[in-house]
């Protein structure tokens, strides 16, 4: 299969299982409504796509990932509706819509996280493999603890690595994870890929602190320049946008040396490796 039918592929089987799980929730309708406009604003299915996409590789099958993978989504929608709150990074946009407070108000906001994280863990305690559940929930609690770290942590170069590993690696690295332990990987495998999703990890936010800078709007979803205005520390206002770039580049070819110590076909992950690191979504 071509990597974008792959994609796609994945991406259709998240949505249709997340439009199911939506449709059958007992939530009052404003809650409902909430969580349901989130999760389909317009969300690259990234988390989801790499669950799936590194079961299949590992010889299992997506469909057997794909509570995890949705799960993980759930997780993931949560967090940017948390996020974009007032109290916390204060954005009225996301992804191009207005934020999901804009529209159903602050309280409202708050339970639309709450219950898709709390829909996210119902969900995933219904997969069969014990290590990819435990995957998923070690990856919801790290991600806490990275934004925790983000609000209160010193703004320095080993506080914004150790925030970044958990804020953003964390549910990255759980989404790997529960896809190769659902399809049994070995203990070599995971270690690969645990290493892997490190790197991984950091392309992404290294990616995202560019993008920042050098996005358009509409690429972007929100205003450009965010984080300077916000006195943000970025790999980028850190050490300079050309370090920036180098360093994306540096651990893109780390993720793929990882990807080299596995026998298994493993292009479809070099793919997003390559997609996250010129941004092509
Ligand atoms: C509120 C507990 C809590 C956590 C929030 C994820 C997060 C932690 C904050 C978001 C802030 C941010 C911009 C982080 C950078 C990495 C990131 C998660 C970007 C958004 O992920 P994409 O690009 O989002 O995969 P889409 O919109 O495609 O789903």
């Amino acid at each position: 299969m071509e990597f974008q039918e792959q994609w796609n592929y994945y991406v259709t089987l998240t949505e249709s299982m997340l439009k199911v799980q939506m449709e059958q929730s007992e939530a009052p309708s404003i809650l409902q409504d909430g969580m349901t406009y989130s999760l389909f604003a317009g969300g690259k299915r990234l988390r989801p796509v790499i669950c799936l996409g590194s079961c299949e590789m590992l010889g299992g099958s997506a469909t057997e990932a794909l509570k995890a993978a949705c799960a993980i989504e759930m997780i993931h929608t949560y967090s940017l509706i948390h996020d974009d709150l007032p109290a916390m990074d204060d954005d009225d946009l996301r992804r191009g819509k207005p934020s999901n407070h804009k529209v159903f108000g602050e309280a409202n906001a708050i339970l639309a996280g709450d219950g898709l994280l709390s829909l996210a863990m119902q969900l995933v305690s219904q997969v069969e493999n014990k290590k990819a559940y435990q995957a998923v929930a070690k990856g919801a609690v790290e991600m806490v603890y990275g934004q925790s770290l983000d609000l209160n942590g010193k703004p320095d170069a080993e506080t914004l690595f150790k925030t970044h590993e958990k804020k953003t690696g964390a549910l990255l690295k759980a989404a790997v994870l529960a896809g190769a332990y659902t399809a049994n990987a070995e203990q070599r495998q995971i270690d690969i890929l645990s290493s892997f999703s490190d790197h991984f990890g950091l392309l992404f936010q290294i990616t995202d602190d560019i993008l920042d800078i050098t996005g358009t709007r509409e690429q972007l979803g929100k205003s450009v320049g965010k984080d300077e205005r916000d006195d943000k520390v970025t790999f980028v206002t850190l050490y300079g946008l050309d370090a920036a770039k180098s360093e994306a580049v540096h651990v893109s070819e780390a993720a793929i040396m990882d990807l080299d110590r596995l026998d298994e076909d493993t292009s479809f992950l070099r793919g997003i490796v390559g997609k996250v690191l010129n941004r092509s979504f």
